[in-house]
């Protein structure tokens, strides 16, 4: 049998296969949990079906984002499992840019999964992870998960959070404390997509580098203009125009019949 790392030079779908083993190795280290692998199967699916690339509209949420976190006062950067195995770099540069707080926070909670996760955090550069241990000890009301214990100095008293991978009750509680949202979901449809008041459509591990590139670009900008950014923003069409992109892409794959297997099968 053909080892992993060999198939990953030659596989059509390489880095995709380097995905999954990055988040299996993570699993392993304790980092990833195991539903955050089922998680990143459904993710996929939606990758899929958007065509693996950051979709137009996609990019006027990333920018709404960027202008949400540099206007706010006291911004806070959600990380989970996932997230930290795949995009750890990104959200500490995102952190440095936008002047925001890093805070661990876990569906699946364990000390050890939380030190494991700022244990790859600090590793990356960040100096300080909200959240870990008996520094979780606030509560969001109406969450029943493990979700809603968080740090008083980190998501509690935040004006804008960022939540990568996020699940929807806890997306709503976050709105209904008066929290500016900032979701990244591939699955448009999900609760998360759905009530967040930016929802970034899009893999992590495009969306973060893109945020950090966007949030780089705009952290000179008039905060006037931030807001006027802010202000124009309408996430109803961010999501109606994922669904249409999803629609139109394979209504067109449908009539041309087969796409990508078309070589292989004259090959
Ligand atoms: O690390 P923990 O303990 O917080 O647990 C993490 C998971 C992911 C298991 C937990 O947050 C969970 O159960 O999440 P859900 O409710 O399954 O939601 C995950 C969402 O993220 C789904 O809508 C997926 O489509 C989406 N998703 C998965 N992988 C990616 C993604 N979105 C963007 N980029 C991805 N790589």
């Amino acid at each position: 049998m053909m080892k992993v790392s060999k198939v990953l030079h030659v596989h059509p779908r390489a880095e995709s296969l380097r995905i999954r083993e990055k988040l299996i190795k993570h699993y392993r280290l304790g980092v990833v949990a195991l539903a955050g692998l089922i998680a990143h199967g459904r993710g996929e699916a939606f990758d899929y079906l958007i065509g693996e690339k950051t979709m137009k509209s996609t990019f006027k949420a990333i920018k709404a984002a960027a202008s949400a976190m540099l206007q706010a006062k006291y911004p806070v950067i959600s990380v989970n499992g996932n997230t930290a195995a795949l995009v750890a770099n990104d959200l500490v540069k995102l952190a440095e840019v936008t002047n925001a707080k890093i805070e661990v926070n876990l569906f699946y909670r364990s000390l050890e999964r939380e030190l494991a996760i700022k244990r790859i955090l600090e590793a990356a550069g960040a100096r300080e992870v909200l959240g870990v241990g008996e520094a979780a000890s606030a509560q969001i009301p109406e969450v029943c998960s493990e979700r809603r214990r968080v740090d008083p100095q980190g998501i509690l008293r935040a004006d804008v959070v960022l939540v990568p991978l996020e699940d929807g009750d806890r997306t709503q509680a976050l709105r209904k404390m008066g929290k500016i949202v900032i979701a990244i979901d591939l699955n448009p449809l999900s609760r998360t997509a759905q009530y967040a008041s930016i929802t970034i459509i899009d893999n992590v591990i495009r969306a973060l580098p893109a945020l950090v590139r966007e949030a780089e670009k705009m952290r000179n900008e008039e905060t006037e203009k931030l807001r006027e950014i802010l202000s124009e923003f309408n996430n109803r069409e961010v999501l109606a125009n994922a669904i249409k992109h999803i629609n139109l892409r394979l209504s067109e794959l449908a009539q041309k019949g087969f796409h990508i297997f078309e070589d292989n099968e004259t090959s």
